[in-house]
């Protein structure tokens, strides 16, 4: 049999987008159907988010469906239940909204929502999220590599760490009043994790821009950290020199580490790791085994040679 020329091959990424596009355009065709009412409306006003699929970030496991991925949230400036963000989001105003690059950089400044989302290509990427309350989800992110801006600003010598620090609007969020948390949202990655490619500045998900509940107009995704270091709407990023103390390293130093790699073997001090729910799967479906590093171990493991995960958790 001859070979097949390559370029009569689809990649699964370019295949799977595609379908997912049509799926889309028959959802549109039939209406908004059975999706609750909140999360209806908000599909109606997110544009699209045309982004070329990069099958080397891409899974095959079944993806955790658009309706779990935007009704089942953490966010906790808007209440810490589940559906919390789902329910109160829509009175976050996402615009207009700038991000402002500072700190250790030779060319620090904010970017305008538009030109930040215009700085690199857009491409989706299929990320696993693995929340530190062991359950996941399987979710296709639009956005580039955070690398992208941040050579933008040219980070300095001293440039050590990133800080990501989110949005407060008082009035429009209803969790601000429960003091858990010492508002803003703050969390951080060491350079060299924050220049990583896996490393992704978020803009869009499943094709379109973000749902409010998911961070919008711009959080990050680090896929090999547990969910609570991928802060949401980020209004600054700060390079500097010292490690940030991070909202939840605040709360609970010995439950919550800065790295919050997800880690099979370490355990959260009250509960395992060593598993996690697939949201979506079912209540009473089997439990699915945590990966080291998420599943990103060929990728990430080097950036933590030499280091005692079980001390720096
Ligand atoms: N600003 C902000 N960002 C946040 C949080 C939050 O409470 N506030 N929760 C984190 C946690 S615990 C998780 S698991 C992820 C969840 O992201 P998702 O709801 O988009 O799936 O967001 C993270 N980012
Ligand atoms: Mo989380």
């Amino acid at each position: 049999m001859p070979p097949i020329a390559a370029s009569e091959i689809t990649p699964e990424a370019v295949w799977l987008s595609r379908r997912r596009w049509l799926q889309q355009a028959a959802a549109l065709a039939l209406g908004a159907g059975g999706l609750p009412p909140a999360l209806a409306a908000a599909d109606a006003s997110r544009p699209a988010l045309p982004a070329a699929p990069n099958p080397e970030y891409w899974l095959s496991n079944k993806q955790t469906s658009e309706k779990d991925v935007s009704s089942y949230n953490n966010f906790y400036e808007f209440g810490t239940g589940k559906t919390d963000p789902l329910e109160y989001a829509a009175k976050m105003q996402t615009s207009p909204w700038t991000v402002s690059v500072e700190g250790e950089a030779a060319r620090p400044r904010s970017f305008d929502i538009d030109d930040l989302r215009k700085l690199a290509g857009l491409e989706e990427r299929i990320y696993r999220l693995r929340c530190v309350e062991a359950w996941s989800m399987v979710i296709p992110w639009t956005g580039y590599s955070l690398a992208a801006l941040l050579k933008q600003v040219e980070p300095t010598s001293k440039a050590k760490y990133v800080e990501f620090v989110t949005v407060v609007q008082p009035g429009n969020m209803p969790g601000l009043g429960d003091r858990i948390i010492d508002w803003p949202y703050v969390e951080g990655l060491r350079i060299d994790e924050a220049m990583h490619p896996l490393t992704m500045l978020v803009f869009g998900v499943y094709g379109k821009t973000l749902p409010n509940q998911n961070g919008a107009p711009v959080r990050v995704a680090i896929p090999w950290k547990y969910g609570f270091k991928s802060g949401k709407s980020l209004v600054k990023i700060r390079l500097v020199e010292k490690m940030p103390v991070t909202s939840w390293v605040k709360i609970a130093p010995r439950e919550y580490g800065f790295y919050a790699n997800v880690n099979p073997g370490v355990p959260h001090p009250r509960w395992s790791q060593a598993t996690e729910r697939r949201i979506g799967d079912g209540f009473f479906a089997p439990r699915v085994d945590t990966l080291m590093f998420n599943g990103y171990a060929d990728q990430v493991a080097s950036l933590y040679a030499g280091m005692d995960l079980g001390k720096n958790y």
